[in-house]
């Protein structure tokens, strides 16, 4: 069964005779499960035990094609979700079973560089990877995804990406949807292209590079068109854009409104109420909606349309990947339990202040400019498009030193097109996108950002970086980052 509380007594409890870990029978769907029905990945607890995890190679059925060639963590695509709990200790061992390197980044943690996966740590085809840490950080919806240099496109898109749930006891209070995967859903949304076989389609290279690869076919939960039994109330959804490139533009086809109530860092101060929702590649979003009218619906995605910037990129809507359509469908069984409440307030969040002596620094995210630069100054044919401030990356140079403990604004400026920018090991507060404040949806702690113009950040750096385990930030369009569109930071 997928299904279960998350909140349970006791901080760190060594749950005693809790199954191993280490091998997990791929998805596991409710019970009465129908065909396509929204599949659960499965909850590991790292407070029962060290989480164990294999990456292999599989076989994976989306659903309306033939069985693909897929990559996993201990899954036929994707992976468990991970559940960690605010102030306990978490060791995370992940075994490599592929004939390439990979790694392993915990997307959305605040924890040593030391102890995250970058390109730095790469776990060689049969060996194992071994990581401690101790989780301080308030409740959210993190993920883990796979990172090695020039492969994150190809082995994040084979299915090498899985949710992960960072939970505080002291936000039971709130009384939100808590069920995990009853009235507490997540929801990875990717989409994908497919050849005449079924196969998974990848290419980085043309448009696919430029735009980032993008495919016509919707994907949740691995699957495709997947319907979703909630209960008669009220329903958290976990949302992670695990695309390599698209923007997911969410609305439910009855236009029914919503409740945004956190963000990347965890929660906002109140809910945020829309009814339509943009959100870019490694952003994650918690809503919280309405079905006791017992009413099904579908959430949809419009087409891709904040990707390019007005009149920059001449490129056709079918490479764009700017189809819209339907991502999943909601059908509401008055069986489920409904427990949850929407509370006013969610959580103190410190208004921003911006001290004038702040260092500032601006990072370009370049399309071309250092392919200009580059046949002078990096050898030509070796160049890349690709990079931030005209370098594109090299893991030998460190770009930033920011002072551990201390914030700095920094102004991104992208180019050619919007780029979701991210950075590793660190929380930002978003001080303006393109002049303007940011929606209240996104005005909490954020670790990933759609630069749909110029974008000014306040971030804080909290967590220990090296020369020898820098954290990264970079472009989270996959093939922007494998071609260069990253650079790393150590903190003094
Ligand atoms: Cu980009």
């Amino acid at each position: 069964m997928g299904a279960g509380s998350i909140e349970r007594p006791g901080r760190c409890r060594f749950l005693a005779g809790a199954a191993s870990v280490s091998l997990f029978p791929g998805f596991v769907s409710r019970a009465n499960a129908q065909a396509r029905a929204l599949p659960i990945p499965r909850l590991v607890d790292s407070t029962a035990g060290p989480i164990r995890l294999e990456v292999a190679g599989a076989t994976h059925a989306f659903g309306t094609f033939r069985p693909s060639p897929t990559m996993g963590y201990s899954s036929t695509y994707l992976g468990p979700t991970l559940l960690f709990r605010n102030g306990c200790a978490a060791d995370v061992e992940i075994r490599n079973l592929l004939d390439e390197p990979t790694s392993t980044h915990f997307h959305g943690f605040l924890i040593p560089a030391a102890a995250d996966g970058s390109p730095h740590h790469p776990i060689a085809p049969g060996t194992m990877w071994r990581t401690s840490f101790r989780v301080a950080q308030p409740a959210a919806t993190a993920w883990y995804h796979a990172h090695p240099h020039g492969a994150t496109g190809r082995q994040v898109y084979s299915g090498l990406a899985g949710l992960a749930i960072v939970e505080d006891l002291d936000a039971r209070r709130h009384g939100l949807p808590a069920t995990y995967g009853i009235d507490d859903l997540p929801l990875i949304l990717q989409d994908r292209a497919f050849d005449a076989e079924g196969r998974l389609v990848y290419l980085n290279r043309g448009p696919a590079m430029m735009m980032g690869m993008r495919g016509a076919t919707f994907v949740v939960n691995g699957v495709v068109d997947p319907v979703a039994r909630v209960p008669a109330g009220l329903v958290r959804l976990r949302i992670l854009n695990a695309a390599n490139a698209r923007n997911f533009d969410l609305a439910f086809d009855d236009g029914r409104p919503f409740a945004a109530i956190a963000t990347d860092g965890g929660y906002l101060r109140e809910p945020a109420q829309l009814r339509s929702l943009v959100v870019a590649p490694g952003e994650r979003v918690e809503v919280v909606v309405d079905f006791s009218s017992g009413l099904g619906v579908r959430l949809e995605t419009g087409s891709d349309t904040t990707a390019a910037l007005a009149g920059r990129l001449p490129i056709s809507g079918r490479i764009m990947g700017r189809g819209s359509g339907p991502l999943l469908r909601f059908e509401v069984d008055r069986a489920l339990p409904a427990q949850g409440r929407l509370p006013d307030r969610l959580r103190e969040l410190a208004t921003v202040h911006v001290r004038p002596e702040l260092v500032r620094r601006t990072l370009s995210l370049d399309m071309g400019t250092s392919m200009m630069r580059g046949s002078s100054e990096h050898g030509g044919a070796h160049a890349s498009p690709f990079g931030i401030n005209g370098k594109p990356f090299d893991p030998n140079r460190i770009d930033f030193e920011p002072r551990l403990g201390g914030d700095e604004i920094w102004d991104i400026a992208p180019q050619m097109m919007s780029h979701p920018f991210h950075v590793h090991g660190a929380m930002f507060r978003i001080l303006e996108i393109d002049g303007e404040p940011p929606p209240a949806h996104l005005a909490g702690e954020k670790d990933t950002v759609l630069a749909t113009g110029p974008t000014k950040l306040l971030v804080s750096f909290r967590q220990p970086a090296t020369t020898e385990h820098p954290f990264m930030f970079h472009c989270h369009v996959l093939e922007h980052e494998d071609a260069g569109m990253m650079g790393q930071y150590r903190t003094i």
